[in-house]
């Protein structure tokens, strides 16, 4: 049935929410060091309220990813108190994001480590996270290893792959029948010569290899120069294997930039493929889309506005590919009216039409102006200053 543009771009909207991280609206820097923003959260009810903030202005953003040991302090003690934070300000507890990476323990690795002692506890902060997302009714655990080598000859990698799948196994086998596992995959850093999860065929492997419940999780920013991540993500849909996204953009490495800031029509490429996936099976793909940025010089806030709106309006401009035209194209060949319908749809000026779905939904027709406006921002900075002044807090 054929459609109007305005009709395919709210009906896009009206199904596109994206997850925003805990961690990004704290202070956070580089390895050479942190600039603090006197408004930046300083707890995780902060971080909760600027997550409410962003989704209260945009609409597309009603939950949050968390990190166990930044946001949940006494583990399963803290999930009341963390959900009712959340539920105070509009917004739920997302994925769950076990954290193995922070402590002195993990210097030579999590699940990887050839000490079987300190596999054990990693494998045990995981099981924990399980029933934290069961206690919170999450659906995700999102896992992210640091784990790898930075020298030749100094670990043995296929002893450190089986381990990861025996240690993955057993958390899977805790899992809910309605939770999945989404494996994370990063070329290098922080390990330089190797890293035991380090590309999307490694996160598939390991995947199957654990479980039905276990899906893939692409990170836009964690990919070579030059890498097709729509290539990926095809392939990922095709094999039922793309559990999720952690969006950012990037330059050079895992660069964490705002989404679509550097390259808009790399994510709207993934968008298509997704789009025309689901065209062609009529059937709407499972993914949990979520953020994955912190930002040292941006506002966090108002980052975090430009990202949700950014993912909407690629979102919406991938929807108005013409399926059935493009189709055509392909099967004939027709190289350049296929290239054409593409950026076609690309070129659309959809943010009148984002405007007026935000107007019907009763929300603020710019939300980076309305939340300037509300002040929001100045009393954090009142309120929290000294705080983040006071201290380099952690990472988070
Ligand atoms: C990694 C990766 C993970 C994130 C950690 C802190 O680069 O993107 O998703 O949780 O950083
Ligand atoms: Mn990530
Ligand atoms: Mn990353």
């Amino acid at each position: 049935m054929a459609r109007t543009t305005e009709e395919k771009v709210v009906k896009a909207l009206d199904s596109f929410v994206v997850e925003l991280p805990s961690w990004g609206f704290a202070n956070t820097g580089t390895r050479f060091g942190k600039f603090q923003q006197a408004a930046a959260a300083t707890t995780t009810e902060e971080k909760l309220s600027d997550a409410g903030q962003v989704h209260r202005f945009t609409g597309c953003c009603p939950s949050v990813a968390v990190h166990v040991l930044w946001d949940f302090p006494k583990g399963k003690e803290s999930v009341a108190e963390v959900q009712a934070a959340a539920a105070r300000h509009g917004v739920r507890i997302g994925s769950i994001n076990p954290n193995v990476f922070q402590d002195q323990i993990y210097k030579h690795g999590s699940l990887g480590n050839p000490d079987p002692e300190i596999r054990r506890t990693a494998l045990r902060h995981i099981l924990d996270c399980i029933e934290i997302a069961t206690a919170t009714g999450s659906r995700d655990i999102s896992l992210w290893f640091a784990d790898g080598s930075n020298y030749p000859g100094t670990a043995n990698i296929r002893r450190r792959r089986q381990w990861f799948i025996e240690g993955l196994a057993e958390a899977h086998a805790r899992l809910a029948p309605s939770q999945r596992m989404l494996v994370e995959y990063k070329p290098f850093e922080p390990a330089f010569y190797h890293t035991d999860i380090a590309d999307w065929g490694m996160s598939l492997l390991i995947s199957r290899a654990i479980g039905p419940q276990a899906r893939v999780l692409v990170d836009t920013g964690h990919h070579y120069q030059a890498q097709n991540i729509e290539q990926i993500v095809a392939w990922l849909l095709a094999e039922d294997m793309l559990g999720g996204f952690h969006f950012n953009d990037r330059r050079y490495a895992d660069d964490d930039l705002t989404l679509g800031s550097v390259d808009p029509y790399q994510i709207f490429r993934i968008f298509h493929e997704i789009a025309l996936y689901e065209h062609e099976t009529a059937s709407r793909a499972d993914i949990a889309y979520m953020v994955d940025q912190s930002h040292n010089l941006k506002e966090k806030i108002e980052e975090m506005i430009q990202t949700a709106v950014a993912a909407q309006e690629l979102y919406a401009k991938a929807a108005l590919v013409d399926h059935e035209v493009l189709t055509r194209y392909q099967a004939n060949a027709a190289l350049v009216d296929a290239e054409e319908c593409l950026k076609d749809a690309f070129a659309t000026d959809v943010r009148p039409i984002v405007r007026e779905w935000r107007r019907s939904k009763g929300l603020a027709e710019g939300p980076l102006r309305a939340f300037r406006e509300s002040g929001y921002l100045e009393k954090a900075a009142r309120e929290r200053g000294e705080r983040n002044r006071a201290g380099v807090t952690s990472y988070a």
